[in-house]
Parts: structure tokens; C-alpha cells; sequence
């Protein structure tokens, strides 16, 4: 029996976003923390700073809620949970020890979110069920996977045993969620296949991908052997689901083409892709090796998903461009930002070495999507990092400037030292490559290592005006306590 680890040194977190106040204003306090949240006057011109930067400082704030739990590592849109019409975020922090040592948790805060909120505002805690869990390592809106029109919440917790050492687990949460809750009581507790296979490293609302109404999940198990040792695979679970399972007992595998692949470390529900009715999916395979290890491939899989196969089967195929890229760890749908009407993918490669070693990059690929495509050809590159800077650690698109196209954002570490971190907003349209030195706006953390914009998503539209807002994790900022973490919430204009 051969002993695997089941946390590789080079492990990020994995990253996908969904599609997602209209510019409230910060108003001074009695010192820099007491301010409040106004309602805005009439933005000056179009409402954006002068500077190009738009501060962290003055924007809406949750934040982790114990010594090093590092709240943010995740974000997500959660979709309605509650049902007031308001959508609703949630925040993984998968170091928290309420359900003993990385048990991990998940916050979930209903929109409007205004000014700065402690955990204890928090509408509900998702606590780990076990200690070493990781859970809130990966969170995402499920959409209604039970279709009572409440939204529901998928937590991933790649390090459960339930299932077995090391074998994984995702949870599905029914909305309305309230208070603390316990994963193990969670409506649906998807276990690993098999022992180590890491399953719950990422996890997501699928949408409707086989037509019958109810929405699906995706969970990657980047550990998964069958197409090899690490190949790794995605597991597609159609709703609804209750109860616990096994992922191969109640899902449909798709399975990584060669050893090392690590297929599913990136999992995302895509929306309808080819226009025929059923929604469908992106598997990243980040390990996946061109000319050298680790360049990374983004599997578009189209619905209906009805056995186990091959997870290049059926599949367009989208080639990280060089070895080490680790192109697909993050990866967004955009619904246009090219202005043709046809849905694009956003594809990060944190590991490329265009601009200096890891100063990373990302690819804006205009859709449609068949075959295989390849990024040395195809698709604008965004890049203009720092060496270090890994650039395309997350990405995010939502039509945040309201004119319809949707808008790109791109996070990074922004260097191997200390960093108050950062990410880049380019309004679509787009039709060239750019350098973040033409960003439209350069979003900017608020202190010395608060790692701002190491995750970034779409947050749906938590105020209800009708456009959409975004979120920013800030996991190493120490708002409440040393290394509590932090969410931004940045309101749409
Ligand atoms: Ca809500
Ligand atoms: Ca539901
Ligand atoms: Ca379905
Ligand atoms: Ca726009």
C-alpha cells in the first residue's frame, strides 16, 4: 500500500465564479474605524475614483472570527438563500476550530451587506464536522437543487474521512439557513469514492445539466485514479439528493485522462455553453502536462452527463499554453465580454512565466467552444504582472459597470512578500490582449498582508438595484484578530 499526501506543498485554492449599491459612500466617524454607510449623492462623473484605484479601505466589510482562521481564503455568490429576493454570500474559512482543528467553516451573510460586520452577524455558520475537514475550503452556490425556490449552498471539505481516509466530502445545505449548523446534519453528505481521493477540493451549482428541472452539482476529486494515479475526476450529482452517498454510488464520474492530471481541482457549472437547453460544465485539469508538467487544461463539458466516462469525451478542450502554467485553477464564465452575444471563458494560469517567473496570466477566450483550442493560439491574453505577482490566481466576471457586458476581474497575490494584495477590473467589452496597466480600475487591499484578491467572485446583486456586485477575500487580514480574514463586498455603480 503505497502512502500518499494528501496536500500537495503547492496546493491554492481552487477557483471558480459565477456570474454574479450603487456606490455607497463612506462616511467619516469619530475615527478611521467609526464610519457608517450612507447612501450616496449623485456620483461625480461616472462615479469612479479619479485615481483608477478603488479602495478596499471604504468598502463593505465581514470578516473571519478567531486567531489565524483566515476567513476569505474562499467567496462565493450563494445564490437567494433566504428568499427575500436579495441574493446572498458565502465565506469559506477552512481553518476555523469551532468543530476541532481544521474542521474548518462557512459563513453565509445575506445581502445588503452594509458597513462592517463581525462573525457573530453572520445569518448562519456551517461548522466542519470533524477536525482536519478543510471545509469552506471550497464553497459555491448550489442554485435549487431541491426545486422549493430557495437557493441551497454546496461546502467542499476535501480533507473529510467519513468516507475513508482522506476520501473527501462535499455538503449540500437546503436554504433557508439559519444559526450554526453542523455539516454532519447537512441535507446531503456526498462522500469520496475512495480512500484519498480528495473529493469537495472544489465544488458547484452544475445548473440544470440533464433537463429535468432540478439543479445539479459538481465536486472534484483531483485525487481520483480511475484514468490513472491522480488523474483526478469531476463527479456530476444530479438533483435532488438527500442523504449520505458515495459520489460513485450517486453521481456520474468523469474521470482524468493520464496519471498527474489532476482532473477536477477546478470545477465550475458554465451555464449553456452550446445553446441547446442544458446547462454545462468546466473540469480543470491543472496538472495536465505539455511539454512539461503542470501547463493545465480546461475541459468544456456538455450536458446531458449520463454515465461515467472520460472527462475529454464529448468535451471541447482548451490547452494551457506552457509546462507549469496551471491553466484552468481559476476559471469564470463570462456571459459576454466580447459584445457578440456569445458567452466566453476567463482562464487563469497563475503558474506563467510570460512576465517573470510565476508573475502569472489570463486568458479571455471568446466562445463558441468545440474541439480543441489552444491558448498559444486563441484568445486575448491579460497579463503585465510582477514575477511572483500570480497574476490569475481567481477570476470573476459580472457586468459590475451595468451596460451590459460583462466586466473581468483578475486577482492576485501581487508578490512573494508581505502584500496588501490586489485585482484588476477591465469593463468589456474586450477584442486584444491587455496589460493590467490598462486596467479600467485597479482594486486595492486595505492593509500589509491582508492578500486582497486572492479569491475573487461575483456576488449576484446583494442590494437589490438591479446590477451586479462583487467580492473580494482578503484571507491573511487581520480586521477582527491576527489572521482573522476578511470578504469585501464592492457594490456594482
Ligand atoms: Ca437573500
Ligand atoms: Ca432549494
Ligand atoms: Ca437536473
Ligand atoms: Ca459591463
Amino acid at each position: 500500500m503505497f502512502v500518499r499526501v494528501a496536500i500537495p506543498i503547492v496546493l491554492l485554492l481552487s477557483g471558480c465564479a459565477d456570474p454574479a449599491p450603487d456606490g455607497m459612500a463612506w462616511v467619516d466617524g469619530p475615527d478611521e474605524r467609526g464610519g457608517t454607510y450612507a447612501e450616496p449623492e449623485a456620483p461625480a462623473g461616472d462615479g469612479l475614483p479619479e485615481d483608477g484605484v478603488l479602495r478596499l479601505d471604504a468598502m463593505p466589510r465581514v470578516t473571519g472570527d478567531s486567531e489565524d482562521d483566515h476567513a476569505g481564503w474562499t467567496v462565493a455568490g450563494a445564490g437567494d438563500i433566504n428568499g427575500d429576493g436579495l441574493d446572498d454570500i458565502v465565506v469559506g474559512s477552512w481553518e476555523d476550530a469551532d468543530g476541532g482543528e481544521l474542521a474548518g467553516a462557512a459563513f453565509l451573510f445575506h445581502g445588503p451587506i452594509t458597513g462592517r460586520l463581525d462573525p457573530s452577524e453572520a445569518s448562519a455558520k456551517l461548522v466542519g464536522a470533524e477536525p482536519g475537514d478543510h471545509a469552506g475550503w471550497s464553497v459555491a452556490a448550489a442554485g435549487d437543487v431541491n426545486g422549493d425556490g430557495f437557493g441551497d449552498l454546496v461546502v467542499g471539505a476535501h480533507g473529510s474521512e467519513t468516507g475513508g481516509s482522506g476520501a473527501g466530502a462535499a455538503y449540500l445545505l437546503h436554504g433557508p439557513l439559519e444559526g450554526t449548523i453542523d455539516l454532519a446534519d447537512a441535507d446531503a453528505v456526498l462522500l469520496g469514492a475512495f480512500w484519498f481521493d480528495a473529493a469537495g477540493i472544489s465544488v458547484d451549482g452544475a445548473g440544470d445539466v440533464n433537463g429535468d428541472g432540478f439543479d445539479d452539482l459538481v465536486v472534484g476529486a483531483y485525487q481520483d485514479d480511475t484514468g490513472g494515479r491522480d488523474a483526478g475526476a469531476a463527479f456530476v450529482v444530479y438533483g435532488p439528493v438527500e442523504g449520505e452517498h458515495r459520489l460513485d454510488e450517486v453521481g456520474q464520474r468523469l474521470s482524468g485522462v493520464e496519471e498527474d492530471d489532476w482532473a477536477g481541482y477546478t470545477v465550475c457549472g458554465a451555464g449553456d455553453l452550446n445553446g441547446d437547453g442544458l446547462d454545462d460544465l468546466l473540469v480543470s485539469a491543472v496538472g495536465r502536462a505539455r511539454e512539461g508538467a503542470d501547463a493545465g487544461v480546461v475541459y468544456v463539458v456538455f450536458g446531458p452527463v449520463d454515465s461515467d466516462r472520460s472527462v475529454a469525451s464529448g468535451s471541447a478542450v482548451v490547452l494551457g499554453a506552457q509546462a507549469s502554467d496551471r491553466a484552468g485553477h481559476a476559471v469564470a464564465v463570462a456571459e459576454d465580454a466580447t459584445g457578440d452575444g456569445v458567452p466566453d471563458l476567463l482562464i487563469g494560469a497563475w503558474g506563467h512565466d510570460g512576465g517573470g517567473d510565476e508573475a502569472g496570466g489570463v486568458w479571455l477566450v471568446p466562445g463558441p467552444f468545440s474541439g480543441t483550442m489552444d491558448l498559444r493560439s486563441q484568445g486575448f491574453f491579460l497579463g503585465g504582472g510582477e514575477p511572483g505577482d500570480r497574476l490569475g490566481v481567481s477570476v470573476a466576471a459580472a457586468d459590475w459597470n451595468r451596460d451590459g457586458v460583462s466586466d473581468l476581474v483578475l486577482g492576485s497575490l501581487e508578490g512573494e512578500g508581505e502584500s496588501a494584495g490586489a485585482a484588476w477590473l477591465f469593463f468589456g467589452p474586450l477584442a486584444s490582449g491587455r496589460s493590467i496597466d490598462e486596467a479600467d480600475l485597479r482594486i486595492q487591499g486595505e492593509v500589509v498582508g491582508d492578500r486582497a484578491g486572492f479569491a475573487v467572485a461575483g456576488a449576484g446583486d446583494l442590494d437589490g438595484d438591479g446590477g451586479d456586485d462583487l467580492l473580494v477575500g482578503a484571507h491573511g487580514a487581520s480586521s477582527a484578530v491576527e489572521g482573522s480574514g476578511a470578504a469585501y463586498v464592492v457594490p456594482g455603480l
